[in-house]
């Protein structure tokens, strides 16, 4: 008997059993809907498919041998004090497979920031894919294309939201859906007031350049120049306009500046007492508007000559644009205070320091500070306080040489050891309040404070196993942290990575490891990598395409199919 309620439908079998002997049901489902792919109507195609189907044994075989080859691709290895960790890293990359599988190829979705697990957020896509891009870009390249696209299409949508906004370009929502429009809240519950507050976080503007960097993140691994001369350089081009028409000159100065934003600590939206929302000269947006500057020039000098007069004269850009970006590139403003600490924004300095201490004795759990300032009457607004790193990001989208490029190119010194002083000073200052924050931490602090670096990796790696927020995951996993979180075993221990066609290593394992094991795609090439404590080998194992460059200790090897070469380790 079939029973259809509002909310389910349900089968209900009647039938003679006998005692201890079992009885078994087999039920095979099929859905399509008219949005399919090669059907003609979605209750034909379903008959179709239930027919063909086969018996449990039959589906459960081709499932079994699905999850093979995903496993084949997606593994990683561990040897070592932590057996946890292992069980861990697997359990994230089913869960991020769940969402994001070789079964998304061409359909038009995008990364939703809980997964397809749960409720939050409303299935919304933020810039979580910055911590999720790097995983599948070295292992499943196609779904990194696949969901970039979900960027493209909309990138009309984020024309018009420039020009709403009173800028030229594309302005891609912070949370974005179905078409594309900024679908962020207003408001938002503090359930230990009770209260509605305005929210202002859809000002995170650095959404932009977080997708410009992983349009490019892509093209570097992939070396996939169809997809940059249809899509990506378009993206880049369109995003770079944005960062240019949105900064403005300060005379005095003789800097550019970029005002009314948020970056990515969602503590900070306003200055304390302001009547409006927005920040002036976040640095990690303004490093990253710059960045994308340049990037989106190199990305148009790459194309073919046909390419780029059919590009240009599409999007109507001129030598006079290109030349003001170039000079935004080299006077962008970026605030420091202190001895080389690069201000989160401009006026951080003045903000008061936190009691952390206190509000930890009082507290326990103070990730969410921003609700318990609030119930006091507080903000956030008013600390040098962080949910999640800000300027700790550009240490992790950067490595070291490319941000001394990026500061000496706009006229700052950069010193390498403003790095470890910025760390010490903004890990002192966050609570971690989103679970990409740890990811990141972890990340800067990998080669300085190892065993810190280690239990922030074993933490974010638990963000939904051990569900460290008490209570979130059941609305929808943490797929930015689930992602990063296996990516620091993938690059962060590794040490890879691609600059100017060449894939950099630089390994070093953690105390707790005697050996990683773990195949990457590289260019066309699955490249098999075996790491210990002193050594470590890489073998071009199966592969396509030409030799590939590999970098160890400043020199560049070549290796084709077949190849493996082995080299110590330099922590
Ligand atoms: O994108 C994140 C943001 O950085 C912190 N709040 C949650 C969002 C969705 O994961």
């Amino acid at each position: 008997r079939t029973v259809r309620t509002e909310a389910r439908i349900e089968q209900i079998l009647s039938l003679d059993v006998e005692k201890k002997k079992p009885l078994r049901i087999e039920k095979t489902i099929s859905v399509h809907t008219s949005r399919d792919w090669a059907i003609s109507e979605p209750l034909a195609a379903t008959r179709n498919a239930l027919h063909r189907a086969g018996r449990w044994e039959d589906l459960r075989d081709s499932h079994r041998l699905a999850w093979e080859h995903i496993w084949d691709r997606a593994d990683i290895r561990i040897d070592g004090t932590d057996e946890e960790a292992q069980l861990l890293l697997r359990f994230n990359v089913f869960h991020l497979i769940q969402t994001t599988s070789m079964n998304v190829i061409d359909l038009d979705v995008g990364v939703p920031a809980r997964g397809l697990h749960g409720e939050a957020y409303r299935g919304h896509i933020f810039w979580d894919e910055l911590f999720i891009f790097p995983l599948l870009n070295f292992r499943f390249p196609e779904v990194t294309r696949s969901l970039l696209m979900y960027r493209y299409r909309r990138l009309n949508e984020a024309r018009h939201l420039a020009i709403e906004a009173g800028h030229e370009g594309a302005m891609f929502p912070w949370q974005s859906g179905s078409d594309g429009r900024e679908e962020s809240q207003v408001l938002h519950l503090n359930p230990k007031s009770g209260r509605w507050i305005p929210d202002d976080t859809h000002r995170q503007r650095h959404i932009n350049a977080a997708i410009a960097y992983n349009v490019w993140q892509y093209f570097q691994v992939t070396d996939d120049r169809e997809f940059l001369s249809f899509y990506g350089a378009e993206m880049l081009l369109e995003v770079a306009r944005f960062w240019a028409s949105i900064s403005t000159y300060d005379a005095d100065r003789e800097r550019y500046e970029i005002h009314h934003v948020v970056g990515p600590d969602e503590f900070h939206t306003r200055y304390p007492g302001a009547e409006s929302s927005g920040l002036s000269n976040n640095a990690y947006t303004n490093v990253m508007a710059c960045w994308t500057l340049g990037t989106a020039c190199r990305a148009f000098e790459m194309l073919s000559e046909d390419c780029r007069v059919e590009i240009s004269e599409r999007l109507g850009i001129t030598d006079d644009e290109f030349e003001r970006w170039d000079h935004i590139s080299r006077k962008m403003f970026i605030p420091f205070h202190g001895d080389g600490i690069i201000s989160q924004f401009e006026g951080y300095a003045d903000l008061e320091e936190l009691d952390w201490e206190g509000y930890r004795e009082k507290y326990g759990d103070i990730q969410r500070l921003d609700r318990i300032l609030e119930a006091e009457g507080d903000s956030p607004n008013r600390y040098k306080a962080g949910k999640q790193a800000d300027v700790l990001m550009l240490f992790y989208l950067f490595s070291a040489e490319e941000l001394g490029d990026l500061f000496e190119r706009l006229g700052y010194r950069f010193d390498r050891d403003l790095i470890p002083r910025n760390i010490d000073y903004y890990t002192r200052r966050s609570s971690d309040g989103s679970t990409l924050s740890r990811v990141v931490h972890s990340w800067v602090l990998a080669r300085s404070e190892r065993e810190r670096a280690w239990e922030l990796f074993l933490s974010a790696l638990g963000s939904d196993l051990s569900d460290i927020q008490g209570g979130t995951t059941a609305e929808g996993i943490h797929l930015g942290a689930l992602a990063g979180s296996v990516d620091l075993m993938q690059r962060g221990h590794t040490g890879i990575d691609v600059r100017d066609d060449v894939l950099w290593l630089n390994p070093c394992l953690p105390e707790q490891l005697e050996e990683l094991r773990l195949g990457i795609r590289y260019r066309g090439h699955w490249l098999s990598l075996v790491i210990h404590r002193n050594r470590f080998s890489i073998t071009a194992e199966k592969g396509w395409a030409k030799p590939v460059q590999i970098g160890v200790h400043d020199t560049i090897h070549s290796l084709k199919q077949g190849q493996s070469r082995s080299f110590s380790i330099r922590c």
